[in-house]
Order: structure tokens, then sequence, then C-alpha cells
């Protein structure tokens, strides 16, 4: 089919020159292409890299400017599953996402040609451009330019790839879509321009941009494509393609070649680095609100909790903790006073409770302001094309925008000021809100107005002592400023393609908002250079960068981070939660795609506000709505019950919307209980699920489909997710509703509350009574899940004794098919030689790790790491439980012990059961669980470092 293009497979790129200009020999018709292949340079014999040089032979859309002449386009491969092909003008060095946000880990040493799991395939010179990219077991498209055109101007880069019809496409965003996770062919475009716009709105574009997505195609074999580039962007999806118009930058694609969903995602992650490890504690529920107006009222929440005997692990100060005008990092001497704020954070870490504070992007302008005026002093801020201060309007009226980029005095100034405010009230955490970056006004540089004076004293009014902003925050959030406009044709301002920003004057549906709407002007300038029209995407991950590392500095622990604001590589630093979601029914649905799609983004440690944070419905063309009372008590008990399983699980809500912590309502306080009371108890499984992505990279929270990737019904069964290997949640999203039919995957999945199973020998929906107040969970069969007794904070379960949950599998070893289901664990070392050597008999595995819970350090000298592996018989009523010990180190080496084990799945045998088990030779006590089919081993008082060999038999009397 391409056999006009002269073929430069990696494969077989020793080929000679000869015999490559042979293979260009094939003629096909010239398109009307922009670009042309002029030369191919020879690669080495110590490289696979390969030049390949353009040359512009058509102008195309000239109204977005002129197109360069001369293009280089280098292909490396870097793995045996990550290739990487960048484009740029030769000759001239244009802006690219920075080593420090994204440290490019180029080619892995000694990689050889025939290892790639890919080919790759440009044009012959004299023909059109054109780029293939080829799964090379089976000649799979993986990108594929042909048909269509391809631009590259300084401000407008258009790039195409055929997408087969039938394929899936997961991960592009920050976006709320309605339609669920999987990514719409109808022609949705795809806005990347980090604005805060409220997540409750659909299709526009939110917080994060993430140019990456995940495609699956119909035989489950699946690949990823990261276009690395942080200008602003529209990805249109269509039937048969997909469209990148990007404003700036390279193209610079990462192809990640799986073949599993969990496999690309981990390859992705190699490009953008591993998630964070979070702390043990934020497994824990957090509950805040925007307007708990003083510390007295805060102490309240937390004895309400203590009241109706739920767990709050943390509880959180929203922008009232601020003193005067919100000023970040510095305490409100009447609302929150320092010295009480800290004795009360104080009697929260006896209890082994913890605070979180939030921190605004935006410093106030303001004179006798300790942040304001070192800053200052230090030449900090953002500055405005003529290198001014940029000033814009947040939450404390006028204020100023400290440079994060690359930017060593703001390193130092954000250092003294946390440890300033680190001295008054030790802080648990922090939460980087309003940083994309938001504006109140929009303009090349504001000031303000002192002739109008209602606006400035709306800018400069102190906020009110009791904290009755009802009337101050409309104000405020209006431009009381004035903006310097731009003028039509400003290069940054006003770009020749405008990319669909969302402008959410008067609800209705605008995309055509300036780049500088509601934001810092894009004509701002950094101090290194860049201007924010190249690096405004990066606000956020650039403050979460320098959060880190000065918290990190601070207390010595590891840093909990939690920002609104992401682009590919927060996730090292910082947790994300989705945004302002609204009180209805479709944002707790859409808040699992947020979950899910996030993760892959590299950040697993993620939440949406639990109970919704805004008290209105976003309908197209409509006036905002609110749900009635009823309503609203109903959708917090099922959100209760589904937030106990996100991976960060916080109850936040505005001023303005009615309360809903769990205690306000019984039922959802039983709900809150119930599911709370199980996820505590699986706090070291989800754990372990953290450890794992941050040493390898991929998902805790991930798609039903990842367990088998060619079950096409799962592929938008996203009302549902996984909680790592083997745990999966299939909440009620609707009102009124109790009974469902989410989708199981093949093999054995078993309920969670009763232990009870079931076994599909193919995907399929099941319909399942949920009353309210209940949720159904399900372990998936063939894993090793550990569990602990359940308490009210995290510090009293994280060296709880262990019972070990083994969950049978369907199928013995060896016999899956190759797409299929895949066994949990399936990747891993131990559980994948497990598998292979036990063919014929069910093999369960899975990790118990665990580590101080704030270890900056995560390593083998300092945690406890056990891998076990069930072997079971095939009619499942006899087998053997043994661990590997890869860590044994660090605090709780010593004092985590095996208490228990439990074989999930065990079938009754005729007659009276026998059940008998023993370790290392000494006989334990086994009980059989007739209805369940469980068997359950107890007394092992065995250290987790100390060699763990369990037999057990169920057999039977029939006297
Ligand atoms: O413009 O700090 O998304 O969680 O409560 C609102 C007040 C500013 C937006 C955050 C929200 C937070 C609120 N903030």
């Amino acid at each position: 089919m391409h056999n006009h293009r002269l073929s430069i497979l990696l494969c077989i790129s020793l080929l000679g020159s000869a015999a490559q200009s042979a293979l260009a020999a094939a003629g096909a018709p010239v398109q009307q292409q922009a670009y042309a292949v002029s030369a191919v340079a020879a690669g080495t014999a110590s490289s696979l890299a390969r030049t390949t040089q353009l040359s512009l032979v058509n102008e195309q859309l000239q109204q977005y400017g002129q197109s360069f002449e001369q293009l280089t386009v280098q292909v490396t491969p870097e793995t045996a599953s990550r290739l990487h092909v960048k484009v740029a003008p030769t000759g001239q060095q244009l802006w690219e996402v920075p080593e420090s946000i994204v440290p490019r880990p180029g080619s892995e040493p000694g990689l050889s040609s025939s290892s790639l799991q890919y080919a790759v395939e440009l044009s012959q010179p004299g023909q059109p451009f054109g780029l293939t990219v080829n799964r090379k077991s089976n000649g799979q498209p993986i990108f594929d330019t042909n048909g269509h055109r391809f631009i590259f101007k300084d401000q407008y880069i258009e790039l195409t790839t055929n997408v087969p019809e039938d394929a899936d496409l997961y991960g592009l965003g920050e976006v709320s879509l309605p339609t669920g996770l999987l990514l719409p062919r109808d022609g949705t475009v795809i806005t990347m321009w980090a604005r805060d716009l409220a997540s409750a709105m659909p299709y526009v574009n939110l917080y994060g941009s993430h140019p990456f997505y995940l495609q699956i195609n119909r035989d489950g074999s699946s690949h990823g494509v990261l276009f690395l580039n942080s200008n602003g962007m529209d990805v249109s999806l269509n039937k048969t393609s997909l469209t990148y118009k990007v404003i700036g930058g390279l193209v610079d694609l990462y192809f990640f070649t799986g073949p599993t969903p969990e496999e690309v995602i981990r390859q992705y992650h190699q490009v953008i680095g591993a998630p964070a490890m979070t702390p043990y504690w934020s497994l824990g529920f957090h509950q805040t609100r925007w307007g708990y107006q003083n510390i007295s009222v805060l102490e309240e929440v937390v004895a309400n909790y203590t009241a109706v005997d739920l767990p709050l692990e943390v509880v959180w100060s929203d922008i009232e903790y601020m003193s005067t005008r919100f000023w970040t990092m510095e305490f409100d001497e009447h609302r929150y006073p320092a010295a009480k704020m800290k004795s009360f954070v104080e009697g929260l870490h006896e209890q082994g409770q913890h605070w979180v504070a939030i921190q605004d992007a935006g410093v106030a302008a303001d004179k006798g302001y300790k942040a304001y005026e070192e800053g200052t002093r230090d030449r900090v801020w953002i500055t405005d094309h003529k290198g001014k201060d940029y000033l814009g309007q947040v939450w404390p009226g006028k204020t100023v925008y400290p440079d994060y980029l690359d930017n060593a005095n703001t390193s130092r100034w954000l250092v003294d000021n946390l440890q300033h405010m680190y001295d008054k009230v030790p802080y648990d955490g922090l939460w980087l809100d309003m940083n994309e970056a938001s504006n109140f006004c929009s303009g090349m540089q504001c000031k303000p107005n002192r002739r109008n004076k209602t606006a400035t004293y709306w800018l400069e009014v102190e906020t009110p002592r009791d904290y009755n902003i009802n009337e101050l925050i409309p104000l405020r959030t209006t431009c009381q400023m004035s903006c310097e406009e731009p003028a039509a044709d400003n290069k940054w301002e006003s770009p020749p393609y405008n990319i669909q920003n969302f402008d959410n004057t008067g609800m209705r549906e605008n995309r055509q908002a300036g780049l500088g709407w509601k934001t810092i002007a894009p004509s701002a300038l950094h101090a290194n250079g860049a201007r924010e029209y190249d690096a405004h995407n990066l606000y956020g991950t650039a403050m979460a960068l320098e959060h880190h590392a000065a918290v990190e500095k601070i207390t010595g622990k590891r840093p909990f981070l939690l920002t609104r604001s992401t682009f590919p590589g927060a996730g090292r630093f910082t947790a994300h939660w989705t945004g302002d979601n609204g009180v209805n029914w479709e944002n707790l649905y859409m808040s699992i795609a947020g979950i899910i799609n996030t993760n892959m983004w590299g950040m697993p440690m993620v939440g949406a506000d639990i109970c919704g944070f805004a008290d209105m419905a976003f309908k197209e063309g409509g006036s905002p709505d609110v749900i009635p009372e009823s309503s609203l008590r109903e959708l917090c008990n099922r959100w209760a019950s589904l937030g106990a399983f996100y991976p960060f699980s916080r109850n936040h809500y505005a001023y303005f919307t009615r309360s809903h912590e769990y205690y306000q309502w019984p039922d959802v306080a039983a709900a809150a209980k119930k599911a709370y009371s199980l996820r505590y108890q699986l706090l070291s499984y989800i754990y372990s699920g953290f450890f794992l992505a941050h040493v390898k990279g991929g998902t805790v929270a991930r798609p039903l489909l990842f367990t088998d990737p060619s079950d096409v019904d799962a592929r938008n069964a996203t009302a549902q997710w996984m909680m790592g290997e083997a745990l999966l949640v299939s909440p009620v999203v609707t009102e009124a509703t109790t009974t469902i039919k989410p989708h199981f995957t093949a093999g054995a999945w078993y309920n969670a509350w009763d232990n009870t199973r079931m076994t599909l020998s193919k995907g399929q929906a099941v319909e399942l009574e949920v009353p309210l107040g209940d949720i159904a969970v399900h372990y998936r069969g063939g894993a090793v899940i550990p569990t602990q007794p359940y308490a009210k904070v995290t510090r009293d379960i994280r060296l709880a004794p262990v019972t070990l949950l083994v969950t049978l599998p369907a199928e013995p070893a060896g016999k899956s098919e190759a797409a299929g289901p895949l066994a949990p664990y399936a990747h891993e070392e131990v559980c994948a030689a497990a598998i292979e050597e036990n063919e014929g008999q069910l093999v369960s595995c899975g990790l118990l790790y665990m580590d101080r819970g704030d270890d900056i350090q995560v390593s083998a000298d300092n945690t406890v790491q056990v891998w076990y592996t069930a072997v079971s018989s095939a009619d499942g009523r006899s087998g053997t439980l043994s661990s590997t010990i890869k860590a044994h180190a660090g605090d709780a080496a010593g004092k985590l012990r095996i208490a228990a084990v439990h074989i999930l799945g065990v079938p009754a045998a005729e007659g009276t059961a026998v059940p008998a088990a023993s370790i290392n030779g000494r006989p334990l006590a086994a009980a059989f669980d007739e209805t369940a089919g469980v068997l359950k081993i107890s007394g092992i008082e065995l250290l987790v470092g100390e060699p763990l060999d369990i037999t057990w038999t169920l057999g039977s009397f029939s006297g």
C-alpha cells in the first residue's frame, strides 16, 4: 500500500544505500503536500537514530503565517517499546517543553533494531512527506499521516493521523465529557489551554493540558501517543482520524507500543516521570469547605465527625485562614489566629489527624506584606512585555504572580515564606489553587483605576471579619482594574489561529475567547526569557515542582500537595482534584472518567469533590439549576459510597452550596461508615498499588477494560473502575436506582462484602441489587490482597496484623488465550514467573508494601516489599502459599505480621468438610465457611520478614 515511499523500516535499517534506492524506485502521484522529503541522512552503526530533511514545496494556509522552508525530522528509537519522532525547523531554536518539567529520558544504550516492536516509514526523497509507524509483529498501524496535510509554521502546526473507525481512544484532556471515558469521534474538539473554568461545564478547556492518548484496537492491542508540546492546542476527534492544531513549539511525538493498556501507560510515565509516592495518611478521608469562616467552625467540623463515629483523617482550610485580604501564607488574626491554629493542629496530630492549607497562585500586591515585599525586592514576579511586574486581580485584589519556571530567586523566596508559615502552624500538606493561572481581569497589563471610586473600593476592601463573603465575592471576581487591551495583530495575544478557548461570560457556548482571557497575559515574560504564550500551560506544574522541593526541605518529610492545574510531569510532585464540579448526578458520573484519566496522566492520587462543589447544574443554553433537597441527600449518600473508593477521597464544597459533610444526615453517615470501613481495611492493598505506580509508572485507578482489553463490551463500561489489579468498584450513578447492570470481564469475581463468588466464562453485564447506603465492590480472582482491621485513623492501621485474601482464579495457569483476560499482576516479575511455572494450577499473586508512611526516600533500605504467591490445585481444594521478600527494612520491618489467610472460592466437598492447614510443618487452625466458600486459616502470627510456607487442604468425611 505504501510502496511509493522509501522504507526506512528500522528493522532493516542496515540495508545498503543501493538497496534503499531500489526500494525507492516505485513512484506514486505527488499529493498537494506542503513538504517533500529532500534528503535522508545515513545512520551510524552505533545508533538507530535517523535524520530526514523536508523542504517546503507548497505554501498552504497563508492566513496562519509563513511556513518554515526546511524541516529536520529526527527518528529515534529509544527503547524496544518507545519511539521518539521530533520535527523542528532546520537550524532554528524554537520553544519546547523545558527539561525541568519533563526531563527527557533519551535512548536506552545498546538497543538493537531487532528488539524494536515498531517499524517507521518516511517518504522517499522527492516524495511528499508522510510518516507511518507500524507494529512490527502484525503490521498494524500505530500512527499514519498519509492522505493528510502537514503544516509547520511559527504559530501554526497541523498534523493528522488516521485512526481506524473501530479503534477506541482515551485520555486527552482536561475536559468533562458527559459521554464518559471513551472519547467521542464525532468532530469533538478537545482544547488544551489551562483555564479556571468549572469542571461542571462539559466540553470546555479546563485546568490541565494532557496531549496524550491511548488507542485500543478491536483485537485488544493498544498503543499510546504523546504530543509533547505546551502551546495552546486543539485536537479534533473524527470518525477515521485525529488532527492536532497547535499554535507554537515543535512536533515532538512519542509512541508507546504497549501492547497492553497498562504497559502503554507505564511506558508513557517513563517519559514524563513516575508519580510521587503519596504519604500513607493521605489515603484517609478528607473534609474541607470554602467557607468554614473561623477556627471554631473548623473545630466543630472535627467534633461532628467524632460524634457520629466516622473517620476523619484530614481537615483542610480554604482561603478563610488567610489574613486581611487573602494574603496567602499568612494567618488572619481574627478568623484563624496563628497561635490558636498551632495548638489546634498539634491537637490533631496527637489524635493521628492532619491539616492541609490552601495556597493561591496570585500574591497580593500590598505594602507591608512580607511575601510581596521580599518577592518584589528579589524580582520574583512574572513581568509584562515591557519588563514591569505583571498585575492581575484575584481574591486579594491586586496581585502579582511568582515566576516558578527555572527561577532560583523564586525557589529561595518560596522556601523562606513557606518556612515562615510552617513555623507558625505546622501544616501537613498544601493545596495549590488558581494556578492556571487564574485572573479575574484580562489584559497586557492591569492597574487600579483610581478615578473609579467604586471599582477601587471593591478592589481594596478588606475581607469582612466574620467572613460574610456573599456580597464581596461577586464584586471581587469582577474585574475592577483598568487593563491594557492588546492590538488586534499582537502576535502573542492574538495569534492567527484561534484555539477554541472557552469564554464563559453569559453561559452561552462561545469558544473564541482570546488567549489572555482571564489569565496572565500571553505577552508576559519569565525571567529566563520564556513567554507566557509558550509557558502558560506549565504554570501549575512549575508551581507544584517548586512547592514540592520547598516542602521537602522544610518538613524533611514526603510532601503532600494537591494542585488544580497540571501538565505531563506534574504527577512527580503532586496529587490532583478535578476542580469545581456540580452537585448533581451527571457530575457524579463524570467524576469516574476524571479519576481514570488523571491516573493515565501520571497522577494516581486524584479525587473529585465528593457530593459536589457548586450547587448548580450547567444546562447547555439554559440557566443554572439546583437539585431539590431530597435528591441532594440521596446524591450525597451515593457519592459517599463511591467517593470512599477514589484514590484521593475528599468531601468539599463552596460557601454558597448546601452543607454536605457526611454527618449532615444519618443515612449518609451510615453509607459513609460502611464504605470507608472497607476502604480502610484495604489501605495496605491500595498503598501497595501506589508503590508500584511510583516505582514503575502506571495507574492505581484504571478502566475495567484493562483487565481484558479484548473484551469489546468493557470499552465503555465507564460507570465503574478498578482500584489496582484486583478491586472493582461499580457504583450507582443515577437517581432512584437500586438495580444496576455493571459489566464484568471474564473470570472469577468475589463480592467484597460477603466473599461469595461469581464465575464468568465471558465478559458480560450482571444485574445487581444495590440498596441506598450500599455499593458493589468485587475482588478479582487470581489475586492475593492484604487487609487489616478498621480503625478511625490510618496511624492505627498501618502496622496492624494482616489477613491475606487469596482469590482463586477461574482458570488454571496456561489456559488463557493470548488475547483474553490478563491475570492480576501479570506484568510483575514474581507473578509472571509463578504463572509460567505452574501450568495447570490455580495461581493467585499479590504484593504487601509498607513503610513509615512519610519518608522522602522509598527504597529497599526503608520499606517492606513482600510478594505472595498461592498455587492451588485445579479443583481448588488444596494449595500452598509462599512469600518472596524483596525488601524488609525500615519502620514496618519487625512489626508487620501476618495473622490469617482466607482462601476465597473453595468449592464445598461432598459430606462433612475437613479443612486443614499448616505453616512450615506446624499445624494451624482452619475453618471452612461453606456458604461463602471461604477457607479461613488463623493463628499464623508470623512477621512478614520471616519465610512463610503454608499448605492447606479441604478434605471431606462422608462417614
Ligand atoms: O475561585 O478557594 O477550585 O476548590 O474552594 C474559587 C476557593 C477559588 C477554587 C477551587 C475551590 C476552592 C475555591 N477556589
